[in-house]
């Protein structure tokens, strides 16, 4: 449950920040481990001035990127601005010159230019940091590379011109085993194609494989997820047209007629292997992870039962269904022997959850055991005189740890006045086991109108915060974040 009302208010927690800044040593609560030492990126978006239509996405806001960088016991804060293209280009006219969320269509006629739509992203989306590089993504353009330190924006990246698609997913995979980056980009040759570039970077930086697909039917690819042999691209129901777009439309419409669709190929073939299995409409944006058990595939993923955006409209005129817009922990199960074409699903919790999941990155493309997700326990202590329009049972007052294995789990409380965006997983260092490690993600606080920085002993929820990191203000919406430790960055 993401309460979309909060995030687009034009008052309250969910108001643009149209600010930067930093803390030179924040206020922290607890004792910061004195073995953390790394930055907590965070990417979100905040409108530096308001949409040009008033139905818009939140998700057209501008890229903002921010840290925590913890070191020594010590913790410091800084906010910045992508400075896209579309961000300069809106500063100089002291305007919004940017129509609806990816139909360059509806743009101000100065900037108008639909051959090249990358050309007009906000970089809203995803930290990644891979070969030492810090990067937004955003779906619809290409990765900008930013400065670990600083947050300056360097400019966009293609890879020495080695990526052959106009767009960079917000979803890469990042394989513990060998180092690489596994990456694709959809809409790769333009506004609604329906072709798929994937591609995998080396440690080092360099392409080293690459291979196109097309999907059934054009439709928004947000995340896959990839095994240690194979690549799984799970379909949603969202569709457009050029038409749509040239008729000044959003860009998104939900179509309930549609099955769900998982692609499955080799990670290292020319992709001309791949094999599509159909299931009933499902909205299916984020995974937590999938790994191959010999001839069958296994996806983790907190899928969603139908549309889930209320901004992106239904193909059938019928209204937004809040009765569908809920997401379950599932496991899928892909069999490659079977000559059929559908494969197994089954929800492992009985109640919703945050579709923003994490795995430990040590277990990612691996037979892993956990997943941790926000969500909404409403049976929780909630101060409604102090919350500030937060809604009771709408709180994502809870991070859980799922035991996939076992079914049971385990839940982090942040507070009666608090709901928790994303959280992410810091494994300890000098430890091996997978889920050894500390959850960290931010809090915010209604009743104080300010953010908080979370720090949770992974395998031990249950006791509370280890650590909590107070921010003097509230912070910009994070979609989502990432721990990079400082070796890393290195
Ligand atoms: C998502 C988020 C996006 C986007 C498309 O959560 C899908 C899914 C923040 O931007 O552009
Ligand atoms: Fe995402």
């Amino acid at each position: 449950m993401v309460d979309f009302a909060q995030v687009q208010s034009k008052t309250g927690f969910g108001a643009p920040e149209r600010f930067e800044g930093e803390v030179a040593d924040c206020e922290v609560l607890g004792r910061i481990p004195k073995d953390l030492d790394g930055s907590f990126f965070r990417v979100g978006g905040d409108f530096l001035y308001p949409p040009m239509f008033h139905d818009d996405a939140p998700l057209n806001s501008d890229g903002y990127i921010s840290a925590f960088r913890l070191n020594n016991g010590r913790v410091s804060y800084r906010g910045r601005y992508v400075r896209t293209r579309r961000y300069q280009n809106d500063l100089a006219a002291g305007r919004q010159l940017y129509g609806y969320y990816r139909n360059p269509y509806t743009d101000d006629p100065s900037i108008r230019d639909p051959e090249h739509p990358n050309l007009r992203t906000v970089s809203n989306t995803t930290p990644v940091v891979h070969g030492g590089r810090l990067f937004t993504l955003k779906e619809d353009g290409l990765p900008h590379h930013i400065d670990p330190l600083t947050l300056e924006t360097k400019g966009t990246w293609d890879f020495d011109g080695q990526w052959k698609s106009q767009t960079f997913t917000a979803h890469p995979k990042l394989d513990p085993l060998t180092g690489e980056m596994v990456a694709f980009g959809y809409e790769a040759s333009g506004l609604a194609t329906n072709d798929v570039y994937i591609a995998t970077v080396g440690s080092g930086g360099r392409v080293t494989h690459e291979m196109r697909v097309k999907t059934p039917y054009m439709t928004m690819l947000h995340d896959v997820a990839v095994t240690h042999r194979r690549f799984i691209i799970p379909m949603c129901g969202y569709t457009t047209s050029l038409d749509i777009l040239k008729a000044g439309k959003i860009h998104w419409w939900w179509d309930n007629s549609k099955p769900a669709y998982i692609g499955v190929l080799s990670r290292t073939g020319d992709g001309s292997d791949i094999r599509w299995f159909k299931g009933p409409p499902r909205c299916m944006m984020h995974t937590f992870n999938a790994y191959d058990d010999g001839d069958k595939v296994v996806i983790y993923a907190p899928f969603w039962d139908g549309n889930f955006f209320p901004f992106f409209p239904n193909t059938d005129g019928t209204a937004f269904d809040p009765k569908r817009a809920r997401a379950f922990v599932r496991k899928i199960t892909i069999d490659l022997k079977s000559k059929g074409e559908g494969y197994e699903e089954e929800i492992l919790y009985p109640f919703p959850v945050v579709d923003l999941g994490k795995v430990d990155p040590r277990a990612l493309t691996l037979h892993n055991r956990y997943g941790y997700t926000s969500f909404a326990d409403a049976t929780r202590p909630f101060d409604a005189a102090h919350a500030n329009g937060l809604a009771q049972g709408r709180a994502n007052n809870c991070y859980g740890r799922f035991d996939f294995h076992t079914g049971k789990f385990d839940a982090y409380f942040a507070g009666p006045t608090h709901t928790l965006q994303e959280c992410s997983f810091v494994p300890r260092p000098g430890g091996h086991e997978e889920g050894d490690g500390y959850l960290v993600g931010v809090a915010q606080n209604y009743a104080e109108m300010r953010s908080e920085l979370i720090i949770a002993d992974a395998r031990d929820l249950a006791a509370g915060d280890v650590a909590r990191v107070i921010l003097p203000f509230r912070t910009s919406a994070q979609v989502h974040g990432i721990w990079a430790s400082a070796q890393e960055l290195a």
